[in-house]
Parts: structure tokens; C-alpha cells; sequence
């Protein structure tokens, strides 16, 4: 890997002369085989590595990216979270933002770090994300950045330690794996009919096992409101079994179900992350991404506490919490104090609600090496507290900091009705249609916004400037009582999540909806970049944002399957203030 970093002068805006680095990457993506659970298969290695190597920036930061395409087949590469404030031809989207980059092609990704954060890079074009084409990107905060480590202690020393530990933040992607290549899983979901989201392993910075349990031991440790629909015993990977309630009334062919795709289970001995700390540093900050595909998961430090400071590249109120549940493309980052004794402790990583797995890593202390104690864990092989006294993050409270709010009313509002249609494996965002199939071979839409493949109902154009709103509908046909939680993924800048509630969402409007039911709007809302719909039952969520940077961006569901089915659509935003795409794209 090549990475300079050099200092010159940029423009920014009219005036201001500003000082700002820029920084060289190159990506070189290579098919090879390996085995980050101990089971060998072809895969995607950036620069030979699994996951790809970090990008570290600071704030302001100018980067070029050079990717090359090694691979046997086309692909892209999105900065997930990056606002890509003017260039939205960086965004990495095949179809949308540029041309597939073919094999043996290159393509230059130029774009600002216009904030601080964690953030991750990974392929959007089919499913090439499952063979492994991701990485971290980290932007460390300008020094004149307000940082909240002050409402965790007062004691300067230990906001000095804090400060530290996060510009050396530890990053801690999650994902998970499975044996079959992205797109022979796809063909399974196809051939069978069902809507399939059983993994092998859960990897902790590219390393993992695969543990095969008694069924009954998994069933056991179901999740009581999973357990009130999936009355059943789970398979020996700890999965659903194809039942009416989950998969509805389409046609299946269990016949061609292949053996170990949603049962059938072989174990694996594979190799364990570590993630070594120095004590004298009194606190450390890790940064979790989630890069999982199928599985929304849940994080614990054996006996250690964690203050969540910064959720999806923005600083939180710091909130303590034992676990928390990280959905697919989400970030949180915890700071973690320093003070048991030396050794080693577990990091445990649970499946949520759709499968019972885990995978594991260790945090060692540097010098505890001989220390051979077993740790106590927070959760249970299932995700579970193991005590009344464990604190799960409450995500609906993540207030900001410093301070921010949406505007209090919008000039756009969108109901989109989240569901399946056609089969059980296919969802759509807008009640009616799919993202076409072959969204990532056609001309970008940011060279021709009219693009004919593209239902009108698949893209919501925008003013610059204006607010939106969008409310996320979940219908729920019979005999299906649930859906699974979509993390609804909104490219460019980040959103609030303004209200939910059960039910159909009734009015024409948000500010008919605050008027008759005020208490299913929050008083300080989430700031970020991935909203998770409810698992259960009728409801809605709704958000609001500010359109600022003009161009063709994607809000779809990041579960891989549902992505691939076509569960996304197109904001065209600022429609009347595009940019000229530069020539070398067109
Ligand atoms: C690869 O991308 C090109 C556009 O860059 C497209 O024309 C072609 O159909 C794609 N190939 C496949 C197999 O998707
Ligand atoms: C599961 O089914 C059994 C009978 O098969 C019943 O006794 C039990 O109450 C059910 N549990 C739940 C949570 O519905
Ligand atoms: C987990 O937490 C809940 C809520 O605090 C509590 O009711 C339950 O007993 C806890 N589980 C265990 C095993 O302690
Ligand atoms: C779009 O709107 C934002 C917010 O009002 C503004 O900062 C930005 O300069 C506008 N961009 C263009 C290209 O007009
Ligand atoms: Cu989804």
C-alpha cells in the first residue's frame, strides 16, 4: 500500500484559504482464496488484506482513492456515511453515481472529509459486500472540534487519556460469513423461493469460527418476542426454520435447498482478532462497525463498562451500556476505561433476533498475558443479559452533542410502504416495484437523471436547500406477523430520526401527525445515517433531512438480500443544482 500524506493550500468556498492535507491511497482488489473462519473460498482481498487496510484521515482532509479491479467481475467501491459534499461522482454506486469499474479497470475516488468519524468503505455493486470487499475509514476530529469526554469525568487527566485514546481508536469492524460466494447465495434465495439470512460465522475484524451447538440448547436461548412467532426449534446453525409466519404464503422448493445453507452445520477452528491494550493509557476507544450482510448483532466487553461517545460519525451524550445492538452499516464508538486487572477479557458478538451465533474476540492488557482467568460475561451465547444488571444502549436516546435540530417543519413529505411482494425473499420500499436487476450495468444516473430503467415511483426528486420527510411504512400481510428490522441507509448527509409508532401511519403530513399523536415524536432526535425499522408488527418510523449536496443518492434497506431484491430507491437531490460531473467520468 502506497500513502503519502503532503500539505497544501485548498480553496474552500469563496474565500477562505484554508490548510488541508491531502492523502494517497491505492486499493488493489484481488479473487483469492482464504479462510477467516478455518473454511477455505475465494474471496475479495484489498492490497492482500481481509478486511481491507483502515483509512485514516484527519478532518478537512483532501483523499484520493486509486482503486484497481482486479477481480473477475465489475465492481465499485462506496465510503458509507461520506457526505461527498460536491463530488457526488465519488459515492461509489454502479449505475448511479458512475460506471461499473470492469476487471482489469481503475477508477479514482476524489473526495474532502468534510467531517469527523468512523466510517467504512465496502462494494455497492450486486452483493460483492458478502465476499469481502470492506474496510474502516476513520476521520479524526479537527482540534477545535468540542468533544463530550467532559460529561463522562471531570478529572482533566482522565479527558486528556479519553482524548487520546480516540484520535488512537482502535477499529473494530463486525461482519459476517459465509461459505458460498455472494452471488451462489443469491441463487439459492432464487431457486428456493425463501428468504434465507442464516450465516456460518460471525467475524470480529476478519477472524472467526464456526460452532456448532444442540438445537435444543440454541432454541433455548431465542429471544422471548422471537420465540412468541418462531415457536420452534431452531436448526443446528441456530436459524429459523421455514415457517408460514415468516415466509408467508409463496411458492418453495425445499428440494433444492442445498445441505448447510440454513441447516446442516460443520464446525471450524479459526483464527481469533486480538485487540491489545496498554493499561497506562487509562482508557481505550473502540470504534464498532457493523459490515454484516444478514445479521443485526449485538456487542459486549466482558466487565467492561462502555460510554457510547459517537454514533455513525457524530458525538453523543456519552450513554453507559453493558450491550448494544448494531445493526447492518452502523457505527458506535465506546470509551472504555482501563481499570480491572491485568489479563484478558472476552468481546462477545450475538446474532439479534434473527439467528442465535456468536463470535468472539479478546481484549488483552498488555503484561496480563499471564493471567489465565476467565472472564464474566454481560450476554449469553444468544445476546441475552446474563443479569437484571446489564444496561442495553437505549438507541432512541442518542442526543447529539454539541446540540441539533431539524427544522420544525418540511416542504416534502414521502410515505413509502415497506414489504414483500412477488415471493418471499423480494422487498420493495415503494409498495409497487424493485430497484431494476441491472441497476449497477446501466448508464449512471448522474449523467442521465431520466434514466428509463428507473420507475418513477423508484426516485423522489428534491430542491436544494429544502427539508424532507420520509415515513417508512411496514405492512404486514397474513399469515406473516412480522418483518424483519430493515436498517433503512441514507447516502450523502446524515438524517433525523423524528418520531415512530405501531400502527398505519394515518395523516397526510408530519404536522398532522405530531398534531393528533405528539407523544410518537421525540423531543431530541437521533442524528445519523441508518434507521432501523420496528421487528414486529405494523408500524412506522419517520425521518427528516436537509437537502445540501445536489445528486443522485440511494436510501435503501442494507441487509444485502433485501438490497439485491430491489429494496431501494433514488433521492435526485437537488435536482435544480446538479453539478457537471467532470470529464473524466463521463
Ligand atoms: C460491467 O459494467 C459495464 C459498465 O461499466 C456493463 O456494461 C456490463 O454489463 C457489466 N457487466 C456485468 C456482467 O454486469
Ligand atoms: C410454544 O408451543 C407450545 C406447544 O407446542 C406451547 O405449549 C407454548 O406455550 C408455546 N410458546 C409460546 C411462547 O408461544
Ligand atoms: C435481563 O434483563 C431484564 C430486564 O432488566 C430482566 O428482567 C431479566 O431478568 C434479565 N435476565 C437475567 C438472566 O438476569
Ligand atoms: C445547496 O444548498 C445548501 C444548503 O442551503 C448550500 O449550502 C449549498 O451551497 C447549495 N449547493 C448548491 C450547488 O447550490
Ligand atoms: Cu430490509
Amino acid at each position: 500500500m502506497t500513502q503519502t500524506k503532503s500539505l497544501f493550500l485548498t480553496l474552500m468556498g469563496a474565500a477562505a484559504l484554508i490548510e488541508a492535507a491531502q492523502v494517497h491511497y491505492n486499493l488493489d482488489l484481488t479473487w483469492q482464496r482464504g479462510a477467516p473462519n478455518g473454511v477455505e473460498r475465494e474471496m475479495i482481498f484489498v492490497n492482500d488484506r481481509f478486511p481491507g487496510p483502515p483509512l485514516i484521515l484527519d478532518e478537512g482532509d483532501e483523499i484520493i482513492i486509486d482503486v484497481t479491479n482486479n477481480l473477475p467481475f465489475n465492481t465499485s467501491v462506496h465510503f458509507h456515511g461520506i457526505e461527498q459534499t460536491n463530488t457526488p461522482w465519488a459515492d461509489g454506486v454502479s449505475g448511479l453515481s458512475q460506471w461499473a469499474i470492469k476487471p482489469g479497470g481503475k477508477y479514482r475516488y476524489q473526495w474532502q472529509a468534510t467531517t469527523y468519524g468512523t466510517y467504512w468503505y465496502h462494494a455497492h455493486d450486486k452483493d460483492r459486500m458478502m465476499d469481502g470487499l470492506y474496510g474502516a475509514i476513520r476521520i479524526r476530529p479537527s482540534a477545535n472540534r468540542e468533544s463530550p469526554f467532559a460529561m463522562i469525568s471531570d478529572d482533566p487527566a482522565d479527558i486528556a487519556a479519553m482524548t487520546n485514546a480516540a484520535h488512537d481508536a482502535q477499529l473494530v469492524m463486525l461482519s459476517d460469513w459465509d461459505h458460498l460466494p455472494s452471488d451462489e447465495y443469491m441463487d439459492v434465495l432464487k431457486k428456493t423461493g425463501y428468504d434465507i439470512f442464516c450465516s456460518d460465522s460471525i467475524l470480529i475484524d476478519g477472524a472467526g469460527s464456526i460452532y456448532c451447538k444442540d438445537p435444543e440448547y440454541l432454541t433455548n436461548l431465542q429471544p422471548a418476542p422471537v420465540r412468541a412467532v418462531v415457536n420452534e426449534s431452531l436448526t443446528d446453525k441456530g436459524c429459523d426454520p421455514f415457517l408460514r409466519a415468516l415466509q408467508g404464503d409463496w411458492e418453495h422448493h425445499p428440494e433444492l435447498l442445498p445441505e448447510g445453507m440454513n441447516s446442516g452445520c460443520t464446525p471450524s477452528d479459526g483464527p481469533t482478532s486480538v485487540f491489545e491494550v496498554a493499561p497506562e493509557a487509562k482508557w481505550a476507544s473502540f470504534n464498532f462497525i457493523s459490515a454484516a450482510s444478514l445479521k443485526s448483532l449485538i456487542f459486549s466487553i466482558d466487565e467492561h463498562p462502555m460510554y457510547i461517545y459517537e454514533v455513525d460519525g457524530r458525538y453523543i451524550e456519552p450513554q453507559l451500556a453493558h450491550q448494544v445492538s448494531i445493526y447492518n452499516g452502523e457505527r458506535y464508538s465506546a470509551m472504555v476505561k482501563l481499570d480491572k486487572e491485568a489479563g484478558s477479557y472476552t468481546i462477545r458478538v450475538a446474532g439479534h433476533n434473527n439467528q442465535v451465533i456468536s463470535g468472539f474476540a479478546t481484549l488483552s492488557y498488555k503484561g496480563g498475558e499471564q493471567n489465565k482467568r476467565e472472564s464474566t460475561p454481560y450476554i449469553d451465547y444468544g445476546g441475552s443479559n446474563t443479569t437484571a444488571a446489564v444496561i442495553p444502549l437505549d438507541t432512541t436516546t442518542l442526543p447529539p452533542y454539541p446540540p441539533i435540530l431539524p427544522a420544525d417543519y418540511a416542504d416534502d413529505f414521502h410515505l413509502l410502504t415497506l414489504g414483500r411482494i412477488k415471493s418471499s425473499w423480494e422487498w420493495t420500499l415503494d409498495g409497487t416495484s424493485f430497484l431494476p436487476a441491472n441497476l449497477n450495468q446501466m448508464e449512471p444516473v448522474i449523467l442521465n437523471p431520466q434514466a428509463p430503467g428507473l420507475d418513477s415511483s423508484l426516485k423522489i426528486e428534491t430542491r436544494n436547500g429544502t427539508w424532507v420527510d420520509i415515513v417508512f411504512q411496514l405492512a404486514i400481510p397474513e399469515p406473516t406477523k412480522l418483518q424483519p428490522p430493515h436498517p433503512m441507509h441514507k447516502h450523502s448527509n446524515k438524517a433525523f430520526l423524528i418520531g415512530s409508532g405501531m400502527g398505519k401511519f394515518a395523516w397526510g403530513s408530519i404536522a398532522e401527525a405530531r398534531n393528533s399523536s405528539p407523544d410518537s415524536f421525540f423531543n431530541t432526535p437521533v442524528y445519523r445515517d441508518t434507521f432501523v425499522t420496528a421487528p414486529n408488527g405494523e408500524a412506522w418510523i419517520a425521518i427528516r433531512y436537509q437537502v445540501v449536496n445536489p445528486g443522485p443518492f440511494l436510501l435503501h434497506c442494507h441487509m444485502e438480500t433485501h438490497l439485491s431484491s430491489g429494496m431501494g430507491l433514488v433521492l435526485l437531490d437537488g435536482i435544480d443544482a446538479w453539478p457537471q460531473v467532470p470529464a473524466q467520468y463521463l
